[in-house]
């Protein structure tokens, strides 16, 4: 078991940063890479780390789906000059820059045999550090464990853990490349589940501070859902275009779904959820006009996706608070209302823009429940009534956001700016007046975004997202700076309580 733990740890020390070519430059005499075509100068330099077919190694993998979020000129400058606190080097000394830049377009194009990952491979990259049950059932630590937070910490690929009492990390777990989506908890607070985009899906024990074991489920994963009775893991995937079934104890493999329609048209997963009150888990897809659901209690068609047909994919969706209805929102703009019981839609929602309803959260006005959603592309926030779905207000904000969130304890909502000029700066929103109140700017012309608070609501966390980070406190009611926790560029962060409670403030 110490052998494989410190493998791992290795494995995971050489992989971290976006490239790990480094350890791919062996020392030998090589062919003179400025006479090579970028197929051969990426099984020189990159193979040994990226894998001779792209799909990854200890680096990740290199295939245009997991570069589509890196922009033309970040590639190139990887290439040119290596990751900071990585094992990526720079090849600006040893390959031609007009060689580099012919490697990184050649990276952004399909390889020539359509990338595989099947269930054999699935099973094989299966690693179990400590079997279901063998671990002590009681925390290793003082703090307490339903007010801990997790950080997702994207500069150098942590989970960092914080005692939400003391304000203070009391861990940090070194993670696979690129985590991404909310960590989903097992009902108790022990155990969280995370993805990585490159298909990673990781259990820790947070009582023991301990990984518990890993599977890489496909290359290129959306998120994640756990089921609210413990037993299962559900990921999405665009590449394979599948969703894995996982055994929650251990990560062990029970099923794969391949995702396509009647006629066989494959469609990528746009993100799967637990539907703890309906006992399923939902799925939306993002190719093909349907949404799945898969029970997982004890019914006769346990485990068989029902698939519902929509007008529109969906690409990002929020449940309503009885778990009844859904609505969706495409890429390409519009709105639905979806009732899961009868299996077709309701109603269609007046957004613009790109809401982001997986983002959304809901509060009470006025007697009445209302679903608010921040806007990727607009300079709005919706708020959307909950009982007859029509645009109750849209709030004008500084620009377009990711995020927002509450806290039934405050009777505020934050929200960023982070996809315009003023992503240094959140807005406060009267969650009664639907009026900005009040706003904060951790660090000027620095991006800071994501906010999750302390189980009472008294605290509001704030991520200042860049590599000399840090998670700033505020006081949830004064907006005063409380303090500062250095990080290396946390992303989001997920207060236990409010996720195993389902608070209506944060994402669930
Ligand atoms: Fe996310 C959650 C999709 C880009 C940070 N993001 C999610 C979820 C989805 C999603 C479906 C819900 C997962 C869950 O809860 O299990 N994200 C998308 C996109 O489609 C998009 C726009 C483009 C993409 O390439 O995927 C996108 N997301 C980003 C980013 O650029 C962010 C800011 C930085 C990053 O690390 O990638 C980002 N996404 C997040 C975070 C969450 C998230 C922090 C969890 C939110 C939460 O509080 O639960």
């Amino acid at each position: 078991m110490r052998a494989i733990t410190a493998t791992l740890r290795m494995a995971r020390i050489a992989m971290v940063g976006l490239g790990v070519l480094a350890v791919c430059l062996s020392a030998r005499a090589q062919p003179d890479s400025t006479a090579l075509a970028p197929g051969a100068l990426y099984q020189q330099h990159c193979a040994v780390c990226h894998g001779t077919d792209r799909l990854g190694g200890m680096g990740p993998a290199l295939l245009p789906q997991s570069l589509e979020r890196l922009k033309a000129k970040e590639l190139d400058e990887v290439l040119r000059q290596g990751r900071e606190a990585t094992q990526m080097p720079g090849f600006a000394t040893q390959i031609p820059a007009v060689a580099l830049e012919q490697l990184a377009r050649w990276l952004r194009t399909e390889p020539t045999e359509s990338p595989h990952w099947t269930a054999d491979e699935i099973r094989a990259s299966r690693v179990v550090l400590h079997a279901d049950g063998t671990l002590p059932a009681k925390p290793v630590f003082r703090a307490d464990p339903a007010n801990l937070f997790l950080v997702v910490e994207a500069g150098s690929h942590h989970l960092s853990v914080l005692d939400g009492d003391r304000l203070e990390p009391i861990h940090r777990f070194a993670t696979r490349f690129a985590l991404h989506g909310g960590p989903k908890f097992s009902r108790d607070g022990r155990y969280v589940f995370v993805a990585s985009r490159d298909g990673w899906i990781s259990k820790f024990d947070l009582w023991n501070l301990s990984l518990v074991a890993e599977i890489r489920v496909g290359l290129n994963t959306r998120n994640v859902a756990v089921s609210d009775d413990g037993k299962w893991v559900l990921a999405g995937n665009t590449l394979p275009a599948n969703m894995v079934l996982l055994d929650a104890r251990d990560l062990a493999l029970a099923r794969v779904y391949p995702v396509q329609d009647a006629d066989g048209m494959p469609s990528r997963v746009s993100a799967v959820y637990d539907a703890a009150p309906r006992g399923s888990f939902i799925a939306a897809l993002r190719d093909i006009p349907e949404v799945w659901e898969i029970p997982y209690g004890n019914v006769p068609d346990a485990l068989v996706p029902r698939k519902i047909r929509l007008d529109a994919v969906l690409d990002d969706f929020f449940f309503d608070p009885p778990y009844r209805h859904i609505l969706g929102a495409s890429r390409t703009g519009g709105g639905q209302v979806i009732d899961l019981d009868a299996g077709h839609k309701v109603a269609t929602l007046a957004l613009q823009g790109m809401p982001h309803l997986g983002s959304g959260i809901t509060w009470e006005r006025n007697g009445q429940s209302v679903m608010v959603s921040p806007n990727l592309k607009q300079a709005a926030i919706s708020v959307i009534d909950m009982g007859d779905w029509h645009t109750v207000a849209t709030i004008p904000t500084a620009g377009p956001g990711f995020f927002l969130r509450s806290h039934e304890q405050t009777p505020y909502a934050w929200t960023d700016a982070m996809m315009s000029p003023h992503r240094d700066t959140l807005q406060v929103i009267d969650k009664q007046s639907l009026r900005v109140v009040g706003s904060v700017t951790p660090a000027p012309g620095h991006t800071a975004a994501h906010v999750e608070f302390t189980r009472d609501g008294r605290y509001a966390l704030v991520s200042l997202m860049e590599r000399d980070g840090a998670i700033v406190v505020y006081d949830a009611t004064t907006l005063r700076e409380v303090k500062r926790i250095p990080m290396d560029k946390p992303i989001g962060k997920y207060n236990v309580f409010n996720k195993t409670t389902r608070s209506s403030g944060t994402s669930h």
